[in-house]
């Protein structure tokens, strides 16, 4: 019973995981108490969330610390093969919750906790999100470093420390306002600093020549002005298996220098204003999940990134065996996600001869065997170039040694296609023009031994088009390696009901082996299972509801019978948010036209943050917002058609989302989206998906039949071949549902007192050069969801098909997508870890 003023606002969660329970509820009381109220100092009689929490979590992670040890003794103790996936993003969301389920001790600090009068679903809520990471990449390698300790293989996440993460979004007057997210400032228990493993980074000066006293020419990097690089451990833990690896992300720090000697040569400011730039570097993420490039601080970070982390593992590497670099490239593989790191293969190669002696062609055996990049996008504008000059002024000796590796290349090139000058233009490293940049992705396939896209699709497009020179030299390069999520986030732990009746059903090991949902299907046809399945999708809609009428009254009409239909991922127009809207302001037409009867309740609810300097989708969002304000006003649709725009969403919305989700809309172009992940979370918890032929759609859909996917639009062939002549004025002429909606829109039935507020998102659809082709998929869009009506009309059908999506999702979890990656490219052995105390 509660005994105290915490009040136990919703039920306890249930959570039916096998665990091996070894601490007693009775302990866990015990320490939390003790920091409670010695370490933290807080009355026990006035409690807060935020306090409780944070004592939990120190409960949690002194269990998570002998683990920890006996991890980093045994990977140390059997001298074996590591992996280091280096990553400007780890988009990592809460912890606590997440370490209590790998820990298996979920059920026994729910009741502790409860004995105590606090419902632990407010202590977990009281975390801030990890906000490290824009969308899909950054989230992804949360995944992938959560399924590495499970499937127990020794790799170390190397990323920043940014001081403010992802902005927080608001919505005033149905626009994005930002406001920065300081989720550090209470602190992070989570996170051990090691000043002890500190490394310098050099930036600005210049390089030397000299000759050495063997007449070996040497080079040097010299003036620079150096930034420390300090670590801040967070410890990952496998699913119950006694693992638990590191994520190691550094902050920059001034050197003590920066205040000595200008201090003492009395000039205060300049040296307070050295300080402020130099811990500048990890002070923000850049807040783009495309373009914007060539900001001198984001290749800082990036430098700062790739030089950290290389100088840890040559430390640690020349700490066991001096400067014998012979067996280095066998126990040692990098992964880089994307270009944004890529700058690790001229460092390795600098490390390697400046200050350890290699020569050029020893160096870059090992650089070029180590060494494996993942590329994550297809769209042109968004690979990374820097133009020469500022690399040269910020990264001089890197510049040289990037020539170098070009000039190398070139030659290779050169014996390969004889004369073919125009192939070298292409396939050069530096970019000519009216000023030379440097092509990060061709740095990133020279300089590596593995080049992945991320679904089949993808990599078909890389091969084929981005990278089809590059794919006819070194075809043995070239691999696939279809992402995933973690099932233990984005099931066991986010869908506990549904995670229970799955574990009642088929038995718990789906949970480090998602393929056994497959067992989940003959149950489709059980009439009483399905009747199970839906209730707790219809509990989970309600939460829904629950969650957003705190903040928004507009909802009071909303009801579990309606078709929850979901759009969250970042706002770009490549995603068409905007055909989701057409669609939607077509249903309010038919609406308003009187059809309404056998129409089916739906409730749109789209997220998503925009970049703070991409127009477009800015108003996107205000173009969404202001459909939603008319239609959920309406009286005469509100019953039959909301729309919601979700605020700030993030991953730990995300957990709350996608249990309550029917339909999921993956509606980008085909050929631009390179996975989507999102997708994936949907499928697992039941949701269907309305998509196109993109991204690991198409694999998604071979998995699940297409008898339960609505697809639509254009193929990426059909697309590619549309340009040059597409028109979409006709196609608007030869359909009156569109001719209806574009009259909507074009009358400023939406923005009534903003004029013109839409014309450049109208005029973007209706010009033939729209290279996102909306127009060209809305007739059959609109099909899809009229056959999504008349399924969802047919209750058991639809049940049927959400257990079907649910019961084929095995392939989409990170465990698998990890084991390719560790059979094809990284080779490690998996390390069961020795626990001598336990
Ligand atoms: C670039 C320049 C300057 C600053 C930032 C950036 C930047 C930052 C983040 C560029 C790209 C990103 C993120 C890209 C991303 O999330 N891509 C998504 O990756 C997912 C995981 O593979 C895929 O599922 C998605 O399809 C892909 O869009």
């Amino acid at each position: 019973m509660p005994t105290n003023q915490f009040l136990i606002s919703q039920p306890t969660p249930t959570i039916t995981q096998l665990p091996k329970q070894g601490v007693k509820k009775q302990d866990f009381i015990n320490y939390f108490k003790q920091y409670y109220v010695h370490l933290l100092g807080r009355d026990e009689g006035h409690q807060s969330p935020f306090y409780a929490g944070e004592a939990l979590s120190m409960v949690i992670r002194d269990h998570l610390m002998e683990h920890w040890k006996a991890t980093h003794k045994t990977y140390k103790n059997n001298d074996c093969r590591r992996g280091y996936y280096l990553s400007m993003e780890f988009l990592m969301g809460r912890t606590l919750s997440n370490a209590m389920l790998n820990l298996g001790v979920t059920d026994n600090v729910t009741q502790a906790m409860y004995d105590l009068g606090i419902a632990i679903e407010e202590l977990i809520s009281s975390e801030e999100d990890a906000g490290l990471g824009n969308g899909g990449l950054g989230r992804l390698a949360a995944c992938f470093i959560d399924s590495c300790a499970t499937l127990q293989l020794p790799v170390i996440g190397y990323g920043l420390r940014y001081e403010y993460g992802m902005f927080t979004q608001t919505i005033v007057n149905g626009e994005q306002i930002e406001k920065p997210d300081h989720w550090l400032r209470y602190g992070n228990v989570w996170e051990i600093e090691r000043l002890e493993y500190s490394h310098r980074i050099k930036f600005g000066g210049r390089s030397t020549v000299w000759t050495d006293a063997n007449g070996k020419q040497q080079f040097s990097w010299v003036d620079t002005h150096d930034v420390l690089a300090i670590p801040f451990d967070t410890p990952i833990p496998g699913y119950q298996n006694g693992t638990v690896n590191t994520l190691r992300l550094w902050k920059a720090v001034a050197t003590e220098e920066f205040n000595l000697d200008e201090f003492n040569a009395g000039d205060y400011a300049e040296a307070v204003a050295a300080k402020i730039t130099a811990e500048n570097i990890t002070m923000v993420l850049y807040p783009n999940d495309a373009n914007e490039n060539g900001k001198t601080l984001r290749l800082q970070q990036q430098y700062f990134l790739a030089s950290a982390s290389l100088q840890d593992v040559i430390a640690h590497w020349t700490g066991l065996h001096g400067n014998d670099f012979t067996h280095f490239a066998e126990k040692s593989c990098f992964q880089l996600n994307d270009t944004h790191p890529s700058i690790a293969i001229a460092e390795l190669m600098r490390l390697l001869m400046d200050l350890h002696g290699l020569g050029w062609d020893e160096a870059w055996i090992i650089t070029k065997t180590t060494m494996a990049y993942t590329n994550h996008t297809l769209l042109p504008e968004a690979l990374e170039k820097w133009p020469v000059t500022l690399m040269q002024r910020l990264l001089p000796r890197l510049m040289d040694i990037i020539f170098e590796i070009n000039a190398h290349f070139i030659s290779e090139v050169s014996a390969y296609w004889p004369g073919d000058s125009e192939v070298l233009r292409k396939m050069s490293i530096i970019e000519e023009g009216h000023q030379q940049q440097v092509r990060m992705a061709h740095l990133a396939i020279i300089g590596s031994f593995s080049v992945n896209g991320v679904a089949k699709l993808h990599t078909q497009l890389l091969q084929q088009g981005l990278f089809s020179d590059f794919y006819a030299l070194w075809p043995h390069k070239f691999n696939n390696k279809t992402n995933g999520v973690t099932p233990r986030r984005w099931l066991a732990s986010c869908n506990p009901k549904l995670a229970s009746l799955i574990t009642e059903t088929i038995g718990d090991s789906w949970i480090t082996d998602l393929s056994q949902l497959k067992k989940l299907e003959p149950f489709a046809d059980d009439a009483s299972f399905r009747e199970r399945w839906y209730a707790i999708k219809q509990s989970a809609k309600q939460s829904l509801i629950d969650f957003k009428k705190n903040k928004n009254d507009a909802i009071s009409h909303l009801s579990v019978e309606a078709i929850f239909d979901v759009q969250v991922k970042r706002i770009h127009e490549y995603k068409r948010q905007f055909l989701n809207i057409l669609h939607v302001i077509h249903l309010y037409n038919c609406l308003k036209k009187g059809d309404t009867n056998d129409r089916v309740a739906r409730c749109v609810l789209i997220g998503g943050k925009a970049a703070p300097g991409y127009r477009m989708a800015k108003k996107i969002i205000k173009l969404i917002n202001n459909v939603a304000q008319v239609i959920n006003s309406d009286p005469t649709v509100n019953h039959k058609l909301t729309v919601l725009f979700l605020e700030d969403y993030r991953v730990s919305a995300m957990e709350k989302i996608c249990s309550g989700a029917d339909l999921s809309e993956q509606i980008s172009t085909a050929g631009k989206e390179a996975s989507g992940t999102g997708n994936m979370k949907l499928m697992m918890n039941g949701a269907i998906t309305i998509g196109t032929l993109d991204g690991a759609n198409i694999e998604i859909r071979e998995e699940v039949g297409d008898e339960n996917f609505f697809l639509f639009g254009l193929t990426e062939e059909q697309i590619e071949a549309k340009r040059g002549h597409y028109n979409p004025i006709a196609i608007i002429d030869q359909d009156e549902d569109l001719q209806h909606v574009m009259h909507l829109l074009e009358s400023g039935h939406f923005n009534q007192f903003e004029p013109s507020l839409f014309d450049d998102l109208i005029n973007s659809i209706k010009s033939p050069h729209d290279p996102w082709m909306t127009i060209a998929d809305f007739r059959s869009y609109i099909d899809a969801q009229q056959r999504v009506e008349d399924a969802y009309r047919n209750k058991d059908h639809w049940v049927k098909m959400s257990i079907l999506n649910c019961a084929n999702s095995g392939k989409f979890s990170t465990d698998r997508t990890i084991s390719e990656y560790n059979r094809e490219i990284w080779k490690l052995t998996p390390q069961p870890v020795v626990h001598e105390s336990l």
